[in-house]
């Protein structure tokens, strides 16, 4: 087996090594300085006649074999360094020091510096948090245990943040969806919002103000109270508890609140929860806080701190592929598939652009069939179009290095609809009325050439 080879400088590092622990395959070394005293740290022994190439020479080293250099010292970096490459020469080396910096190290073509204190430093600086995070579970379920009836509510038309918060609360209190159920005061309505609560068999009940009363305990997540502006029920001005990543507001009362609008998503709050706590994370639980982390920050790309980073690492673990598929690639109604059978038969990319009309379809399609129009051939922005009830509903994707699609979108809708989105995803919404009024009709082949010359122009920024 590869041994480590820890070459330590002086008694005192080589203590604290020994009092960490040697590893398995290590071998440790050390050299003494004139001030140490004649005692050898436990589990060492002494460089054979200091450190020289000889003296590496003497410890056997095999292909595979690596050493480590602990020193705060310049001049027994460049020694050591130098006795290993002339005995070792294909030796890795790590050099650990909290001291000496980059230009302190000699050239090697195969060396990594990092610090010794600062490694133990990290590793109790997150379990820090994680006790401060278990602290806060035990504050929540101390405020909550002894409440026969806990509401989780959530933001109207809840997001997948919410709705796995709001999962992860209630496995947190240990609680079922009867005496804790997951509330709204609007229904969950976008089909990928749909398809998650499907997906994972998750229960929001739509309810009003009054409803409320039913509780003898109130905890939201992702959402402040104040989201209910004047609207705001009695019941919620004072509650038991806030989880929130949304900047802190005032004008309500929390017994517990706890607001880090630096997180890109609550779920990322919920996650360390959890895992302070020690609750096991089955693939339901793990999925939605993953596709929670997922969709609020875009796929860790906008407003992600290094904590949901953490956190996304660690659900991908414990994540079910199979359900996040379900939830991100919902099933294709038959019709649905007709319908795009039809689009294609008269596909074209023009000028980079991919239009795709289904006629009338269920809304989740749309939005599938435009992740599909960019995969075709030098599509550089891909547009779906289907008829959802009385309105045209329109799904776009764009390549990224272009226009932001949600700006495209929304000077395409000007004056006719609604319409908006990020960078490279938007969704468009214009009542078929107001189509038919400007443009005479709504055929196939109308459709497209007006959002063609809409897109065109709206793409190039024209006015
Ligand atoms: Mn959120």
């Amino acid at each position: 087996m590869a041994r480590r080879i820890i070459l330590c400088d002086g008694a005192a590092l080589a203590r604290l090594w020994s009092r960490v622990g040697a590893g398995e395959t290590e071998e440790l070394t050390w050299v003494p300085r004139e001030s140490d005293a004649r005692a050898r740290p436990p589990g060492f022994r002494t460089l054979p006649g200091g450190l020289s190439a000889d003296a590496i020479q003497k410890l056997d080293t095999k292909e595979g074999d690596g050493f480590a250099i602990v020193t705060e010292d310049g001049p027994f970096v460049r020694s050591a360094v130098s006795a290993i490459a002339a005995a070792a020469p294909h030796a890795p080396i790590l050099v650990l020091s909290d001291k000496l910096s980059a230009g302190d190290l000699p050239e090697h073509p195969c060396l990594r510096h990092t610090g010794l204190r600062s490694l133990l430093r990290d590793d109790a600086d997150q379990e820090f948090e994680h006790l401060s995070d278990l602290r806060r579970v035990v504050q929540i379920r101390s405020l909550l245990e002894k409440r026969a009836r806990v509401g989780i509510l959530l933001q109207p038309d809840p997001d997948p943040d919410g709705i796995a918060c709001g999962y992860a609360l209630r496995a947190l209190l240990g609680r079922k969806r009867s005496t804790a159920p997951l509330v709204s005061f609007g229904e969950v309505h976008r089909p990928e919002n749909r398809a998650m609560v499907q997906a994972l068999d998750i229960e929001v009940r739509t309810i009003g103000p009054s409803d409320l009363d039913e509780f003898d305990g109130i905890a939201l997540v992702d959402v402040q109270p104040t989201v209910f502006g004047d609207n705001m029920p009695a019941r919620v001005r004072s509650i038991d508890v806030v989880i929130d990543h949304h900047p802190e507001r005032a004008g309500y009362d929390a017994v517990m609140a706890d607001i880090r609008p630096s997180y890109g998503a609550t779920a990322t709050i919920l996650t360390g929860y959890l895992r302070a706590a020690g609750i096991e994370i089955g693939p339901k639980l793990g999925t939605a806080l993953l596709y929670g982390i997922k969709s609020d920050t875009q796929l860790l790309g906008r407003d992600t701190s290094r904590p949901d980073i953490d956190a996304f690492a660690f659900l991908h673990t414990y994540h079910s592929p199979a359900l996040l598929r379900r939830i991100e690639r919902p099933a294709l109604p038959t019709e649905g598939l007709r319908a795009l059978g039809r689009a294609l038969s008269h596909t074209r990319v023009e000028d980079g652009l991919h239009i795709l009309v289904l006629g009338r379809v269920r809304e989740d399609v749309i939005p599938q069939v435009a992740d599909m129009g960019m995969q075709a051939e030098g599509a550089e922005w891909a547009v779906a179009a289907g008829i959802v009830n009385s309105d045209l509903v329109f799904s776009v994707r764009n390549v990224g290095h272009v226009r932001s699609a949600g700006e495209v979108v929304r000077a395409v809708v000007e004056g006719l609809g609604v319409g908006g989105g990020h960078r490279s995803m938007a969704k468009g919404i214009i009542p078929i009325k107001t189509f038919r009024k400007a443009h005479g009709g709504l055929d196939r082949k109308r459709v497209r050439d007006v959002l063609h010359v809409a897109f065109m122009r709206a793409i190039r920024g024209e006015p």
